[in-house]
C-alpha cells in the first residue's frame, strides 16, 4: 500500500509559477526572425501545458483507486478524509487537465496560421492567461487534496492476507503491552487511557507462517454512533482484518474501568464479529479472579505463551476457511 508515497500537492499558484518558469527558459533559434519568434512562443505554450499536465497527472496516479481498496483501507479512508470529496477533487484535476490541453491546442493552431509577430505574442499571452485562470479554479481542490494526502499518510500498512490476531478491549487494560510482548510491534505504553490512537501492526513467525498482530485503541462499551475516531478505527480492524480476537479484561480495576463494563463490551464484540474470541484476564501479578479464563501478566510475561499457543491452534484449524474469506476480498 503506497499511501506514504503520495507527493506533497502544490498550490495552484506554485504549479503556475513552476510551469511559467520552466517555459521561460526555452528558445528555439532560427535564422529567420519570424520563425524564431513563432517557434519559441509555440514551444513555450506547449511546455506550460505539458508541465501542468505532468504535475497534475502525478497526483491523480499517486492517489489510490478507492473502489479497488481492501475494505479496511476504504473504511479508514472514509473515516479520516471522506472518500467522495476526495474523488470529487480528483475529478476536478481531470477537468483541469482537459481544459489546459484544449486551451493550448486552440492557441497553438492559431499561432501556426499567422505571419504576424505581434499576433503571436498576443496569442501566447492569451494562452498563458487562460491556462493560469483554469488552474486557479482548481485551488480549493488542490488545497483539499494536500490535506487528504497528509491524513492518508497516517494509514498504517497492513498485510491483508496474513492470518491476523486483533487485540481489543477497554482503554488502559494492557493491549499494547501484550502486542509488544508477542510481536515485532513497538506501540507506546502508558498508564492512562487512549494512549493508542490508531492501528499498530506487528508480526511473529511460527512454522514458516507469518502471523500479524494488531494493536487497537481502547473501546468503551457504547453504541457505534457515540464512538470517537480512535474507537471506530478499532472496530474497523476487528471487522475487516481479524481472523481471531484476543479480548483483554483488566479485572483489577487499575485501568480505571469496572469489570462489569468490560464484560459488556466483551459480549458486544462476541456478538458483532463472527470470528473466534479468546478472553484473557491481564495484570495477574496484581490480583487474580476465581474465573476459569486464562490469566496473564504482560508485566512479568506470565501466561502469554499459553495464549499464543491457543490462538495458533484455533487459527491453524481455521486456515482453509480464512483463505476462502480472503479470496473474496479485493486487494490492491
Ligand atoms: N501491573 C501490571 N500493569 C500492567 C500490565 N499490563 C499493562 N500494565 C500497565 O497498564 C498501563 C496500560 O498499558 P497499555 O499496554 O498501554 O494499555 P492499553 O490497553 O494499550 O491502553 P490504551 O492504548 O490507552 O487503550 C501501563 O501503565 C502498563 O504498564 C500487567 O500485566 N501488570
Ligand atoms: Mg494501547
Amino acid at each position: 500500500m503506497a499511501f506514504r508515497n503520495i507527493p506533497t500537492v502544490l498550490t495552484a499558484e506554485e504549479i503556475i509559477n513552476k510551469a511559467f518558469r520552466n517555459s521561460s527558459k526555452i528558445t528555439i533559434n532560427d535564422r529567420e526572425h519570424f520563425y524564431w519568434v513563432r517557434n519559441t512562443a509555440m514551444a513555450r505554450v506547449q511546455a506550460v501545458s505539458q508541465t501542468i499536465d505532468a504535475v497534475l497527472l502525478k497526483y491523480v496516479e499517486a492517489f489510490p483507486s478507492f473502489d479497488r481498496l481492501h475494505p479496511f483501507y476504504y473504511e479508514l479512508a472514509e473515516l479520516l478524509i471522506g472518500v467522495n470529496p476526495t474523488k470529487k477533487s480528483l475529478g476536478g484535476i481531470d477537468w483541469c487537465r482537459k481544459q489546459v490541453a484544449a486551451i493550448a491546442s486552440k492557441h497553438l493552431s492559431q499561432m501556426r496560421k499567422t505571419r504576424n509577430e505581434s499576433t503571436i505574442e498576443h496569442l501566447r499571452e492569451s494562452a498563458y492567461g487562460r491556462i493560469a485562470s483554469v488552474v486557479k479554479q482548481l485551488a480549493p481542490d488542490l488545497e483539499f487534496l494536500n490535506k487528504v494526502r497528509n491524513e492518508i499518510r497516517k494509514i498504517p500498512t497492513v498485510d491483508t492476507v496474513a492470518p491476523t490476531i486483533v487485540v481489543a478491549g477497554f482503554p488502559n487494560v494492557g493491549k499494547s503491552s501484550l502486542v509488544k510482548l508477542i510481536s515485532s510491534a513497538t506501540p507506546e505504553i502508558a498508564p492512562y487511557p487512549f494512549t493508542t490512537k490508531g492501528i499498530h501492526v506487528g508480526y511473529f513467525e511460527h512454522r514458516w507462517v507469518r502471523y500479524q498482530v494488531i494493536d487497537t485503541p481502547g473501546i468503551l462499551d457504547r453504541p457505534l454512533e457515540k464512538m470517537n475516531d480512535a474507537e471506530r478505527q478499532a472496530m474497523m480492524a476487528l471487522k475487516n482484518l481479524a481472523n481471531l480476537i484476543i479480548f483483554i479484561i483488566d479485572p483489577t480495576g487499575h485501568c480505571g474501568y469496572s469489570p462489569e463494563e468490560q464484560e459488556g463490551l466483551m459480549e458486544t464484540v462476541r456478538k458483532t464479529f463472527k470470528v473466534p474470541v479468546i478472553v484473557v484476564e491481564n495484570k495477574s501479578d496484581i490480583s487474580k479472579t476465581e474465573s476459569d479464563r486464562p490469566k496473564i501478566s504482560t508485566a512479568t510475561g506470565a501466561g502469554a505463551d499459553v495464549i499464543v499457543k491457543e490462538a495458533l491452534a484455533i487459527m491453524r484449524k481455521d486456515m482453509p476457511k480464512m483463505e476462502a474469506i480472503r479470496d473474496d476480498h479485493m486487494i490492491l
